[in-house]
């Protein structure tokens, strides 16, 4: 994963629907990053009635959570948060490759654009860098969300 996060500009959270699906595996690191994105939402803008969070129990959820999500609200931007240690689980490359590409396909097939806040680390050390040290990776997911509910707005026909 890059340490480098992007530069896009920034986009008003007041107009959209935003729902987060967070894993509670790994539930210090998954809690910490999920109040960065919300605070960075909220900040953005995003209304908090316009909010819509729900917890699963792992990673592997996030997909069937978020088809769930975009089926039943709708929302213009779904965020699944997650973090996957190889350390923790044999089949680390298995979640996170399932996870990683499950979620995208639902993006494609609903039509929802789905950011990929699932943080996959060698080591619980890495791990808590993104999700509570210096690297705001909560604040990047909420910024590409809103820049891909923004995007959408305008592209969709
Ligand atoms: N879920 C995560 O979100 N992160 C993990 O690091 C993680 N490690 C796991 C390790 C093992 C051995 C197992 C069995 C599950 C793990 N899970 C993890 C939970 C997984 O995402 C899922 O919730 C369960 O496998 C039930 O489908």
């Amino acid at each position: 994963m890059s340490l480098s996060a992007p530069t896009f500009p920034a986009v008003s959270g007041a107009p959209f629907r935003v729902a987060v699906a967070a894993a509670c595996y790994n539930e210090s690191l998954v809690g910490a990053l999920l109040d960065r994105t919300v605070a960075a939402l909220r900040k953005a803008g995003v209304g908090a009635k316009k909010l819509t969070i729900i917890r699963v129990p792992g990673s592997n959820e996030l997909p069937s959570a978020a088809q769930m999500l975009a089926g039943s609200l709708r929302p213009d931007v779904i965020v699944a948060l997650g973090v996957i240690i190889r350390g923790d689980t044999i089949h680390y490359e298995l979640i996170s490759e399932a996870v990683t590409h499950a979620l995208q396909r639902v993006a494609l097939d609903s039509r929802v654009p789905v950011i990929n806040g699932v943080v996959v680390a060698e080591n619980r050390a890495q791990a808590a860098a993104r999700c509570t040290g210096r690297i705001d990776r909560g604040a990047e997911f909420a910024r590409a969300a809103l820049a891909m509910a923004a995007l959408r707005r305008k592209l969709r026909r």
